[in-house]
C-alpha cells in the first residue's frame, strides 16, 4: 500500500543517542538504524461528510477520525507485541491497532496493522502523532506530527474520557446546574440531556474516547464523573484520564485507577452517589469561563 514517506526509506539514518549518566561520568552509546524509526504512519483524517485532510489542513468540523498504520514490533506475530499510543495535543492515549482487515486495514494477516480513531477538536490548532511501544516499553517507532486547524467554535466545556483497557466499557456523566443529566443515556438535549450540549458517542469496548462538549455554559457548577459500567471478563485494573479544557484554555488532566470490583451493578445516578469516580466540578461564570476544582 502507499504510505507517507516510504520514498525516503532508503537513505541510511543513523541516529545517535548519547545519554549522559550526570555526576557518574558515564556514557552509553546505543545505535539505531534504518527500520527502528518511521513504520507508524497517519495517513489521513476523515470527516463526518467522508472528506479527507492532509497534515497541515483546515477543516470546519469538529469529529474526525485518525487512520493509518503501524507495524508490530515483533514480526510474524498474530497479535501486536506491544502498545500503540494516539499523542492528541499533547498526551498519549493507547490504541487498538487491526491485522484482520477491519478498521481500514487493507491486507488481514500481513505485517501491517491498522488504526482507526474518532476525536473531537479543539478550536485552532491540534496535533496528532502514533508512538508504537515494544512489549518492554521502548518506543520503536513515532509516526510524523500530523497537523490540522479546526475552524470551529470555542467550546465553554470540552471533556475527554480515554482509559487503558481493550474491551471495557467506561462512562462520562455530566451534569448541570439545575441537575439536567448527560451520559450514554440521553447523549443530546434532543434525547433529554443536558440543553445545547452533546456526548459524542458511548464506547463500550475499549480505550474511549467520549467527549462531552458544550458551547455556551450556563452560570453554575457542573459536576464530572466517571463510572466502571463493566468490565466484560476483564481482570486487570483499568485507569481512566479525563481532560478537561475550559473557554479553550490549557488541559485539567486527571487520573483514577479502577479494579474490577469497582464495577457497579447500580443503576440510579446522581451527583452525590459515592460508587462513581467524581472527577471534578466545573464552577461556570456563564460568560466563556470558569474554574475546575478536582474532587477530593
Ligand atoms: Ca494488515
Ligand atoms: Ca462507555
Amino acid at each position: 500500500m502507499k504510505q507517507k514517506g516510504i520514498s525516503a526509506m532508503g537513505i541510511v539514518i543513523v541516529i545517535i543517542v548519547i545519554v549522559v549518566a550526570a555526576g557518574a561520568g558515564t556514557y552509553f552509546l546505543v545505535l539505531k538504524g534504518p527500520g527502528d524509526f518511521g513504520e507508524a504512519y497517519i495517513t489521513g483524517l476523515v470527516d463526518e461528510n467522508g472528506n479527507t485532510i492532509v497534515s497541515g489542513g483546515t477543516t470546519d468540523q469538529k469529529v474526525q477520525h485518525i487512520k493509518g498504520t503501524v507495524k508490530n514490533p515483533q514480526p510474524d506475530e498474530t497479535t501486536f507485541k506491544g502498545k500503540v499510543y494516539l499523542n492528541f495535543n499533547g498526551a498519549d492515549e493507547e490504541i487498538p491497532a487491526y491485522n484482520d482487515g477491519t478498521h481500514g486495514d487493507e491486507t488481514a494477516g500481513d505485517d501491517i496493522w491498522a488504526f482507526y480513531e474518532t476525536r473531537v477538536l479543539i478550536s485552532g490548532a491540534n496535533t496528532f502523532l502514533i508512538i508504537v511501544k515494544d512489549e518492554a516499553g521502548n518506543t520503536v517507532a513515532q509516526s510524523d506530527e500530523f497537523t490540522v486547524t479546526a475552524n470551529i467554535p470555542v467550546m465553554d466545556i470540552w471533556i475527554q474520557l480515554t482509559w487503558d483497557t481493550d474491551g471495557t466499557d467506561v462512562d462520562l456523566h455530566v451534569w448541570d446546574p439545575g441537575n439536567e443529566h448527560t451520559y450514554f443515556g440521553q447523549k443530546t438535549e434532543a434525547a433529554g440531556g443536558i440543553s445545547g450540549a452533546e456526548l459524542d458517542v458511548d464506547d463500550v469496548n475499549g480505550y474511549g474516547p467520549e467527549h462531552f462538549t458544550m458551547q455556551s455554559a450556563q452560570v453554575g457548577d457542573y459536576v464530572v464523573k466517571v463510572r466502571y459500567y463493566s468490565a466484560h471478563g476483564v481482570t486487570a485494573n483499568t485507569t481512566a484520564t479525563v481532560r478537561i479544557s475550559i473557554a479553550g484554555g490549557a488541559y485539567h488532566t486527571y487520573t483514577h485507577t479502577f479494579t474490577p470490583d469497582d464495577v457497579t451493578t447500580e443503576t440510579g445516578y446522581s451527583t452525590t452517589s459515592g460508587y462513581d469516580w467524581h472527577v471534578a466540578t466545573l464552577s461556570m461564570t456563564g460568560t466563556g469561563g470558569g474554574t475546575v476544582t478536582a474532587s477530593t
